[in-house]
């Protein structure tokens, strides 16, 4: 059948991609090479690439249609997607051909390229993996489709004044987004609060939820995926025509405003209720309009409810798609009229949940009357669900009152809250945590009592990253080199045959071109001499991951520095990158103080060229794809138990960057397959931080007992940084909930270790390129594989 009705194919010839350009340019922008803009080319450049793989999309459309497969859908609040110039450009096949036809059309392709602006859709850790995850599924020619929210604002865009970060909204999106197709005409309507009468759920506002997608290609394979991204839009009745006539025109569009708000920021502050309200009020939107488009979806080939669950699979990305499972089983009771039981079979073999945390405030629960108040036959349910659920409690374990209190959906004191990760572990077939100790964990602590009631529900799937773009887009240099290393771009597909580098470790001149391009990545971030060890740590704020710990030992470095600078080390650039959230105080006095030190670093001459510590602002994707292939080294130091699995760690570790790490998340398994030889261990591991925090843990005696950390703790005391910082040092000093100072001593001296290998630098480089020979298990094509096997039980569809 020919796809293309007859449609001309698209050009691959550098002359027919430039027709394509012209056309483009002439048809969707309406103007002419002699009066287009830079915004013009660039569009214009990005719809062409665009349009290659709006084919390919169609290919895979027609054959996923003909197969009738097992779809994999994945809920995600966020999808931290970064730019995608470049990365459709490669795989697309049109890395070389785009910016010669550009060139000859008389444009500048690096002034086109800077208008790429990254999709603000997601904030971190979680969201960088559902994009990761869905590059790989294409990769892999499953068929799975991601479903998330078109905000308009994203995460802040971060500024520092005074040292202070200050929130601006990042609105992405202001010269529109070239690369998704709007589709109006697929919206789905979703309600809200209201209430339960006879004739079923009566909701008291309603919003249209209007999708537009956006296309995810496969690397080296025709299959092209998408994400479904919904945006709220007010019904037409929510605009008040009389009471506009009559010249209030804010009461007239107060509705329509408030229903528009639901999509309008990711994340909106919840330290407020109304904050609060929307945050459940966007939740509710997601998996309303997701789980309207998969059953549609499931209708174009099957009539069964039996068979729904056969046909699609539908991963919860943390806890903000639970409702998911409750709309299901409304969708199924209420509209669909099957009975309880078989509605329940149906979302208990169709849902499956990823737990991304172990930190008990990170597990979300809602208030009862917030819940109830939005979402009124949805508590009803939830309470149904409870009802089950505990009656199966009260069988296994008769009596065990404990069990029953901790089990329960419902939280009772000090206030009745829904518990979200309850209902999502009750809901789901499969549980999983993301790197085998945080599995570990989540069976033995968060989820221990669960674990015991259905062992066969709890499984691990080790995170891992894409090697396309944090290998192969963020450092082509490197890449080139492994490629002729290895003799093929095979890698690209199968990450595991980076092994193929080991004996070239010991090869004097590969170490050299290897040495080379991390030169070459330092000099291109432009933070002075890139002979200096460049010290990473780039991820969000949060004092479980302890970027005071790091300050602490910068504070330390800068007092051996000036009174022993026999012990000072090597030279040495600390860079930071990060965000924290606007309402977390303390890690802001962090950025504060970060910024404080530096400054006071810059301004003494005695410090010159041995240790600067840089701190960009507005981390994000595209700056990680700079700072990642330029580190030597990589700051993975959290509390040990904290931090659930990382995945900064790999794509920094596959970039030949040695590790500093306690014995947390995924930095087990990375010291497990690089060696403990290639990577430096320090602290408390889980057992030991936990076993300490039990007791009358005691910061101040590390304090008094060790001159060096009295001394850094001193300085910010006494204002040494321009008074910034002292709630910081007291704070450690009085509570220090994630044992810093207990683990300063140890990360100190594993520092000097560092130092000294780093003096070594052939020693240095052959660990670099064994860090990278081994960490190919941390390819998110890997993750997806075990997803497959352990949960997803999904086919390839390959379009012919
Ligand atoms: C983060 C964890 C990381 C983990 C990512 C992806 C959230 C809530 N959690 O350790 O902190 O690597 O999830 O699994 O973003």
């Amino acid at each position: 059948m020919d796809l293309r009705n007859g449609l001309r194919p698209l050009g691959s010839t550098p002359a027919e991609f430039e027709q394509d350009l012209l056309s483009n340019l002439y048809y969707r922008r309406g103007t002419t090479v002699e009066s287009a803009s830079a915004q013009d080319a660039y569009e214009t450049l990005a719809l062409t690439v665009r349009d290659r793989l709006a084919a390919r999309r169609v290919k895979t459309a027609a054959a996923q249609y003909d197969s009738n497969p097992r779809w994999v859908y994945y809920l995600s609040a966020e999808y931290l997607l970064g730019p995608q110039l470049e990365q459709n450009l490669l795989y697309s096949g049109t890395t070389d051909l785009a910016p010669a036809a550009l060139k000859s059309l008389g444009f500048d392709p690096a002034e086109v390229a800077a208008l790429d602006v990254e999709p603000g859709l997601g904030n971190g850790g979680l969201g960088r993996l559902a994009a990761c995850l869905l590059d790989s599924l294409a990769t892999l020619d499953i068929p799975a489709v991601g479903y998330g929210i078109r905000y308009d604002l994203g995460i802040f865009k971060q500024s520092f004044e005074n040292g202070e970060q200050v929130e601006k909204p990042d609105d992405w999106a202001f010269q529109g987004d070239p690369w998704e197709f709007p589709a109006p005409d697929d919206r789905n309507r979703v309600g809200f609060y209201g209430h339960v009468g006879p004739e079923g759920w009566v909701p008291g506002e309603v919003v249209d939820g209007e999708p537009s997608h956006l296309l995810v290609p496969g690397y080296g394979t025709e299959t092209v995926n998408f994400i479904r991204l919904w945006r709220a839009r007010a019904t037409e009745a929510s605009f008040d025509l009389s009471r506009f006539s009559a010249g209030q025109y804010v009461e007239a569009v107060d509705q329509a405003v408030r229903a528009e708000n639901i999509s309008k920021v990711l994340y909106p502050d919840d330290s407020t209720e109304s904050g609060r309200e929307l945050r459940l009020k966007q939740q509710y939107f997601l998996v309303s309009c997701s789980l309207r488009d998969i059953i549609r979806r499931f209708r174009f080939r099957n009539h069964d409810w039996a068979d729904f669950s056969a046909k699609a699979v539908v991963q919860l990305n943390d806890t903000h798609p639970t409702l998911a499972i409750p709309e299901l089983m409304r969708l199924l009771v209420d509209e669909e009229q099957l009975d309880w039981d078989q509605a329940w079979s149906i979302v208990r073999q169709t849902f499956a949940y990823t737990c991304h945390t172990l930190l008990p405030e990170a597990l979300e629960t809602w208030p009862v009357a917030m819940l109830g108040h939005l979402l009124p036959r949805h508590l009803e349910i939830i309470y149904q669900i409870n009802e089950g659920l505990l009656a199966e409690v009260r069988s296994r374990f008769p009596g065990d009152l404990d069990r029953v209190r901790r089990m329960s959906l419902i939280q009772e004191e000090p206030e009745r809250r829904v518990r979200m990760a309850n209902l999502a572990v009750t809901g789901t077939f499969a549980v999983n945590g993301v790197a085998e100790l945080h599995s570990e964990l989540l069976t033995s602590t968060t989820f221990h009592d669960f674990a015991t009631l259905w062992p066969d529900r709890f499984r691990n799937v080790t995170n891992g990253v894409s090697p396309r773009r944090f290998v192969r887009l963020a450092n082509p240099g490197l890449s080139t080199l492994i490629t002729s290393g290895l003799g093929s771009e095979d890698w690209l597909r199968d990450l595991s045959l980076l092994e193929g580098l080991v004996p070239l470790a010991e090869d004097a001149s590969f170490r050299s071109q290897w040495r080379s391009e991390k030169r070459r990545a330092k000099a291109a971030l432009g933070l002075g001499d890139p002979g200096a060890l460049l010290d990473v740590m780039i991820k969000r704020f949060h004092e479980y991951k302890r970027q005071q710990l790091k300050l602490l030992h910068i504070i330390t470095l800068y007092h051996r520095l000036k009174s022993d600078p026999g012990r000072f080390g090597v030279p040495r650039t600390v860079l930071f990158g990060g965000k924290a959230a606007p309402a977390y105080r303390a890690a802001k006095e962090i950025i504060h103080l970060i910024n404080a030190v530096s400054a006071t670093i810059a301004a003494d001459p005695a410090a010159s060229g041995l240790l600067r510590v840089a701190f960009p602002p507005n981390y994000n994707v595209t700056l990680a794809e700079k700072i990642i292939p330029a580190a030597d080294l990589s700051e993975q130091i959290s509390m040990a138990g904290k931090e659930a699995s990382g995945t900064g760690n790999m794509k920094l570790a596959l970039n030949g960057a040695l590790t500093i790490g306690t014995l947390d998340g995924a930095n087990v398994e990375i010291r497990d397959r690089v060696g403990a030889g290639n990577f430096f261990l320090f602290g408390l591991d889980a057992a030991q931080a936990l076993a300490l925090r039990a007791g009358p843990y005691q910061p101040r005696s590390y304090y008094e007992s060790d001159p060096e950390l009295r001394a850094a703790i001193d300085a910010i005391l006494s204002g040494a940084f321009g008074g910034v910082g002292q709630n910081v040092a007291r704070s450690l000093l009085d509570r220090d909930d994630y044992l810093t100072l207990a683990d300063y001593r140890a990360y100190v001296d594993t520092q000097d270790e560092v130092a000294a290998a780093w003096r070594d630098q052939e020693r240095w480089t052959r660990m670099s390129i064994l860090n990278a020979a081994h960490s190919g298990f941390f390819s998110s094509d890997r993750t997806v594989t075990d997803y497959l096997e352990r949960i997803w039980r999904a086919a390839p569809v390959r379009p012919s």
